[in-house]
């Protein structure tokens, strides 16, 4: 199992909007993230940077097969006019796979 962090961005302004909708994760979505291997995924805010863990054994195929996925495709939808998004309408995820230290 692999320790994977990555930034996103939330669109300025929409903080408190952004917090709601995650307390409130569509079930089929969160389903979705454990079938293709996800554990452990926490998104941190600062400010409107977002800052998220997750840990899973290939990052890159996981977000491949999360991208076809509907639960996915309904969620980033929903997503999109608040989280900055690729051409894709995926997030923007900024990988930082360079852990220098671990506990
Ligand atoms: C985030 C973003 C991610 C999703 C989480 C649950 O805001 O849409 O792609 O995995 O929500």
């Amino acid at each position: 199992m692999a320790r994977y962090i990555f930034r996103m961005e939330c669109k300025k302004g929409s903080e408190e909007e952004y917090k709601k909708r995650h307390e409130a994760v569509h079930p089929e979505l969160l389903k979705a993230l454990k079938e293709v291997g996800i554990s452990n995924y926490s998104i941190f805010m600062d400010g409107n940077q977002l800052y998220a863990y997750m840990e899973v054994d290939n990052f890159h195929e996981a977000m491949e097969r999360m991208e076809s996925n509907p639960a996915n495709i309904k969620w980033q939808t929903y997503m999109s006019d608040i989280l900055g998004m690729d051409n894709g309408n995926n997030p923007k995820m900024h990988l930082i796979d360079q852990e220098v230290f671990h506990l």
